[in-house]
């Protein structure tokens, strides 16, 4: 899968694509991420790409030129579902993470300032949110996004960290895990996990998956 992103902030996303699993992912060419400086097209000398809105009001607007020219030159190499980064969109679930790692390339378009000249809505064919609250700009939902879908392309998890065991793929959440020492200052795992038998090992799993998240998240036994 191909990911572009547009963004004012290309250093946002040195750290976390370079690290653990979506660098596993990039150098096995399971996922191909290029990072795009809008600024770069910005057709005036000093390559400002935001500029004050019309009609007034505080704050600066992302201009609709250099993302126009950006995203034309993107797309040169082919179609891609294109989706902005916003509160307004369609909130992210991993239904929609697992929709959009089936995609074949997708080019993300990373908001910052007040807001982006609403004629770039003209060349997007869809928003998503990460979730009811605001942050500064669409960069950390791009990595958010980009994360969470890159977990569902085939090969990107490791054989040892199944897709399918994980929090909210049944609608509950996980249970406790434990590791060497089986006593660390006497605080002991449960002993059920110390025995091999894997029938009880399952069911009390299961039966603590179901209590987390009833005590947590009854809204997402709700849901099942
Ligand atoms: N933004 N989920 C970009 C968000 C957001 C979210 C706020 C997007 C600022 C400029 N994006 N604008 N929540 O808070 O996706």
């Amino acid at each position: 899968m191909k990911i572009d992103i547009l963004t004012l902030f290309p250093e946002m996303f040195e750290g976390p694509f370079s690290c653990s699993i979506l660098k596993r992912a990039q150098e096995s060419g399971l996922l191909s991420i290029r990072i795009h400086n809008i600024r770069d097209y910005a057709d005036n000398k000093h390559h400002k790409a935001d500029d004050y809105p019309f009609g007034g009001g505080a704050g600066l607007v992302m201009m609709a030129q250099p993302i126009f020219d950006c995203m034309d030159a993107v797309l040169r190499d082919g179609p891609a579902r294109r989706i902005l980064l916003s509160p307004r969109g369609k909130r992210l679930s991993p239904e929609l993470a697992q929709e959009l790692a089936r995609e074949e390339r997708l080019l993300l378009l990373c908001g910052h300032y007040e807001g982006i000249d609403e004629r770039v809505m003209t060349v997007i064919d869809e928003e998503v949110s990460i979730g009811d609250y605001v942050l500064t700009g669409g960069e950390l939902p791009a990595m958010v996004l980009t994360d969470c879908l890159a977990r569902f392309i085939p090969g990107v998890l490791g054989s040892e960290d199944s897709v399918v065991e994980e929090s909210f793929s049944d609608g509950r959440l996980e249970y406790p895990q434990y590791t060497r020492p089986a006593d660390f200052r006497g605080l002991r795992v449960p002993e059920v996990l110390l025995g091999g038998n894997h029938k009880k090992i399952q069911e009390w799993r299961s039966g603590q998956s179901e209590l987390k998240t009833r005590l947590t998240r009854p809204d997402l036994m709700e849901k099942r």
